[in-house]
């Protein structure tokens, strides 16, 4: 039996038992007016004595977006996706769990309809997997929230998610520029000269990242004095150049006398507890350490001003790792392991295809649920909840800390916070980047298609590790990578330890010539890629999204390799081996071709809506503008807000009219939401041959230095008029 109730004209909430309260849903649902219902919809119900299915018979072209983080294809079909939060650096496409939870559907097909299950531990979305034709959503509990959202717009289904869940997050201007990482870079000595390396090659560089090597014996909140003597001199020096340090944390607290994270946490009580009401004990980086009690939001306090040791040092960007929260293994789980080889030993001789079974022990010992199953967390009310029934909430609670915090450690600041493992609702505090892939080229499209499922639950300010984490990978690879890097919100090369470095000039010369230019393009872009963001956000309207979301014709649901980025631009990366081009639909409209290599350098062509081959040779990432749509450029800088930005390029194909309501704030407060950012409206009508263009400036405090814009406006012939106009 659910209870009904109508929230919005387009969303009913179905609730069933008494759902715990996660935080992902900003409105408070508590009144009494529900009203019982024995059915949803058109939904089939089938209960069982501890679990509640949700059963749809789909109709043959039905295809269903969202999910969030999960492998597979754009359309969800085809394959059970678990969610229980999972660090599984093996992202092989029969996989059904990742780091994050989204369970936030859309099916779009003979009947449209979007649903969001609110419910913190396993959920099971079986979409025409065991049968062809029937999606069946199994919710292993009685106690859960559903909300339906009844309305044939993708988009505006996605709106009225947004409408309860809250607005994507805002990151820093700064955020937009390049950044790197790598698993580790082990001294300060060594982040300093990949800074320096970056700025001697004019390379535009935002950001670097210090891996857990940083830390003392992977003590979070601690520094290796050793091989960091002055982190905090390190992050100021960086900074002159514009360059700023982020640090990664752990939850897992080492177990060592003396260590004040250890003794406070343990003093109050901040751990999560095992059976016997000891902190519970799980082995990570620190080897044996104590998990924060993050559902607890005097233990979130706590944990969140401990960030102050960075922020102090003028630190604004932090990256929470392993809040699945990721075991290596626990003593109970190390002790079956160890009896196991006792066991073997025993019979060494006969032990044969045994030691071959035995392997699969070794692996799942690692965040094994009977370990979830065997730790607890005391909420606010003082009630302890058996970690399993709430597992998917440690990463959305661990990073909400920070969140929180922030707001006390640096008041209306942004920060750029990465959370690994999240939930539905951290969207609106931080975002998270794809985890472990690998430098294969089958996960470039994995990147392709997790960005577009990911912008349609919230994370608009995501992306993978560009290059590939696991494994070793080819200049080719991260040249191409990097190109699609470049469109994605996220834009950092990350790598993992003991594999092929890939910094940029870690190939050859060429390499390192289409690299650096196509860092430079990303830059050239951040006018553009910034104000479509901001207005993104302001929309509530994705700011990925695939093609099929903005066009109506059926070939575009097949098209999952090529997104919109922004409303303007179309995105159609090379991710294949050895590729010299590829194949690319243009939906309804004529398009505006631009094989990007580097911004100094337009190779425009015309193109009728229609099916092609591409080519791009190893330099070229195949760009479309639509056709009466603008992108706004500037010249590349090394780092975001270097110089004042003066001059913009305006550049499109104007068939009709072309409108652009080019967005620009400070980029490091809040203080849009007070009113204070400013924007150009630009009018480019086609009249009798030529092109008038109007542009308006609305700029009350003073925000912008540009002073000309220059437009390079194409006709379908190809043929370009150049005009300036001074603002
Ligand atoms: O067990 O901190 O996803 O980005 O470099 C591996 C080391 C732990 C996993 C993260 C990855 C990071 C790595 N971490």
């Amino acid at each position: 039996m659910l209870k009904k109730k109508k929230l919005t004209e387009k969303t009913t909430l179905f609730r069933s038992g008494t759902p715990f309260k996660t935080g992902a849903v900003i409105k408070d649902i508590d009144s009494n007016d529900f009203e019982l219902v024995s059915n949803v919809l058109f939904l089939r119900l089938e209960e069982k004595s501890n679990e509640i299915s949700f059963i749809y018979e789909m109709a043959k072209d039905d295809v269903v977006y969202g999910l969030g983080e999960t492998l597979g294809a754009l359309n969800k079909r085809g394959k059970i996706y678990r969610f229980y939060n999972t660090d599984d650096p093996e992202h092989t496409p029969e996989k059904q769990s990742l780091y994050g939870t989204h369970p936030f559907m859309i099916l779009d097909g003979e009947k449209t309809f979007g649903l969001f299950i609110d419910y913190p531990s396993e959920i099971i979305f079986d979409i025409s997997f065991t049968h062809k034709d029937i999606l069946k959503i199994t919710i292993p509990s009685k106690d859960f929230d559903m909300y339906f959202f009844d309305s044939d717009e993708k988009l505006s289904i996605i709106k009225e998610y947004f409408n309860l869940t809250g607005k994507p997050y805002i990151p820093p201007k700064w955020a937009f520029g390049f950044q790197q990482s790598k698993w580790s870079y082990f001294s300060e000595r060594e982040v300093r000269e990949v800074a320096n390396k970056y700025r001697e090659l004019g390379i535009p560089l935002d950001v670097i990242y210090t891996d857990i090597d940083y830390m003392d014996s992977y003590k979070v909140f601690t520094i290796n004095k050793e091989t960091f003597p002055n982190y905090e001199g390190m992050v100021k020096d960086l900074k002159e150049k514009g360059i700023k340090v982020i640090p990664i944390l752990d939850p897992g607290v080492k177990i060592e006398e003396g260590y004040e994270v250890f003794e406070e946490g343990k003093k109050n009580g901040y751990f999560c507890t095992d059976e016997d009401a000891n902190p519970f004990v799980a082995a990570v980086w620190p080897g044996l350490t104590h998990f924060p009690d993050f559902l607890n939001s005097k233990v979130r306090k706590w944990w969140g001003q401990k960030y102050k040791v960075f922020t102090d040092m003028g630190v604004k960007g932090f990256w929470n790792d392993m809040n699945e929260p990721s075991i290596f293994y626990t003593p109970k789980s190390l002790d079956k392991l160890f009896d196991l080889l006792k066991d073997l030993e025993k019979n060494k001789d006969e032990a044969g295809i045994e030691v071959f079974l035995a392997k699969e022990n070794f692996v799942n010992i690692s965040n094994n649920r009977e370990d979830y199953r065997s730790f607890y967390h005391k909420l606010d009310d003082g009630t302890l909840i058996n970690h399993d029934l709430v597992h998917n909430l440690y990463g959305f609670k661990n990073t909400q800390a920070t969140a929180e915090e922030m707001k006390e450690l640096l008041p209306n600041q942004r920060v750029l916070l990465l959370s690994r493992s999240s939930y539905p609702g951290l969207h609106r505090m931080a975002s998270i980047w794809m985890g472990d892939n690998k430098s294969w080229w089958e996960h470039m499209l994995v990147n392709i298609r997790m960005l577009q499922s990911l912008n349609m639950v919230g994370f608009f300010y995501t992306g993978a590790d560009i290059g590939g984490f696991g494994a070793d990978a080819s200049a080719e690879l991260v040249v191409r990578w990097m190109q699609l890097g470049a469109f994605t919100p996220f834009f950092r090369n990350h790598t993992a330890l003991n594999t092929r470095p890939q910094e940029p000039w870690q190939f050859d010369e060429e390499s390192l010539k289409i690299m650096k230019d196509i860092v430079r393009l990303r830059y050239a872009f951040l006018p553009y890629t910034y104000s479509e963001y901001m207005n993104s956000v302001k929309e509530s309207t994705p700011f990925v999204k695939p093609l099929s979301f903005v066009f109506d014709d059926e070939r575009v649901k097949d098209i999952e390799d090529q997104y919109m980025y922004g409303e303007s631009l179309m995105v159609a990366p090379v991710y294949e081996q050895n590729k010299k081009g590829r194949f690319v639909h243009l939906p309804d409209v004529k398009w505006l071709n631009w094989n990007a290599s580097k911004f100094e350098e337009r190779n425009m062509n015309v193109y009728e809506p229609g099916d092609y081959y591409i080519k791009a040779d190893l330099e070229q990432i195949p760009l479309f503008i639509k056709e009466n749509n603008l992108i706004v450029l500037s010249e590349p800088m090394n780092y975001v807000d270097e110089k004042e930005i003066t001059e913009l390029w305006v550049v499109g194909l104007v068939t009709d009219q072309a409108i652009y309501n080019y967005y620009d704030d400070d980029g490091e407060t809040y203080n849009f939401a007070k009113g204070e950012f400013a924007q150009i409206k630009i009018n480019v009508v086609k009249e009798n041959g030529d092109f008038k263009i109007d542009v308006k400036k609305e700029d009350p405090k003073n925000l912008l230095k540009i002073k000309k814009i220059n437009f390079e406006l194409y006709d379908s012939d190809g043929s370009a008029v150049r005009k300036d106009k001074i603002i």
